[in-house]
């Protein structure tokens, strides 16, 4: 068993090499790559949200962890990389909204649709209306997926979605996710859906997929 809490202590120093190594050790010792990115990577970031929120830590330090972070998701990628029936999956367009810089959380929500089989188009963080939109007309996505993770950017995506709404979304679902965001504020901005978590926007992004696939009545 892996020591979870110095993996969690050494993200929370921001201890890049340290937290890259630990990943790898916790795979090759056998744990699960769920397992690893839940107890080790996420806990551990957890605190530093936290923290953050106390004015215990501040943005550099913030920013230190989030590399840790990354360094450790940099190794379970590949792990969470396409596999499975590729014929049951779409294609996912993802960015989190103007003015929000945060991208984690959409980072792993890339990863676990890859995961699960679906095509993703990242077109990162800070992204206008029009960028959505134009990345949906060359990319031609099944879902597009929004990430905010500020109370004063969420209300963006209802930009995004009466963006999509104005032109016709020609059936292309939208979805949405991070931590200020809800199911009711979903219905609320007249969004497709709501996940809640990584795994959780992947059965949202598959049920989707499936309402949209589904022959009409
Ligand atoms: Co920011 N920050 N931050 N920050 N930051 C929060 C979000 C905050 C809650 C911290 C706090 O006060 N406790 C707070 C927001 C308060 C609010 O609005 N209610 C906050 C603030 C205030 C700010 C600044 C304004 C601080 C400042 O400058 N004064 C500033 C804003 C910058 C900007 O965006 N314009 C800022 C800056 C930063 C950093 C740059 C330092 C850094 C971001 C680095 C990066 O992302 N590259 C940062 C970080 C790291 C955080 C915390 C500590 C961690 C976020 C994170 O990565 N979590 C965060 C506190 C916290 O969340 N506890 C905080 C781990 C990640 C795996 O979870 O992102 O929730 P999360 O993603 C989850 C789900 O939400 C969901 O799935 C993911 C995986 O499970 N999900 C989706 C996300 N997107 C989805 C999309 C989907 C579906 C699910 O479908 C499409």
């Amino acid at each position: 068993m892996p020591d979870y809490a110095l993996m969690n202590q050494c993200l929370y120093e921001g201890k890049a090499r340290e937290v890259e190594q630990m990943t790898r050790d916790a795979l090759a010792g056998g744990c699960s790559v769920r397992e690893v990115l839940l107890e080790g990577l996420i806990a551990g970031m957890s605190v530093v949200g936290e923290d953050f929120k106390h004015n215990v830590l501040y943005v550099p330090e913030v920013l230190i962890a989030a590399r840790a972070m990354k360094a450790g998701m940099t190794v379970l990628k590949p792990l969470l990389g396409p596999g499975g029936d590729t014929n049951s999956t779409g294609r996912l367009l993802i960015g989190t909204v103007r003015g929000d810089l945060h991208d984690i959380g959409k980072n792993l929500v890339c990863m676990m649709a890859e995961g699960a089989g679906f095509q993703v188009k990242d077109i990162g963080v800070d992204q206008s209306v029009e960028k959505f939109l134009a990345a949906a007309d060359e990319f031609k996505p099944d879902v597009v997926g929004m990430s905010a993770l500020l109370t004063t950017t969420m209300s963006y995506m209802k930009v995004v979605v009466d963006g999509f709404e104005q032109r016709g979304k020609t059936g292309i679902k939208l979805a949405i996710g991070g931590a200020p965001t809800s199911q009711a504020f979903a219905d609320e901005i007249g969004a497709d859906g709501y996940g809640a978590d990584a795994s959780g926007a992947v059965d949202l992004f598959l049920s989707l997929l499936e309402k949209k696939n589904a022959p009409a009545q």
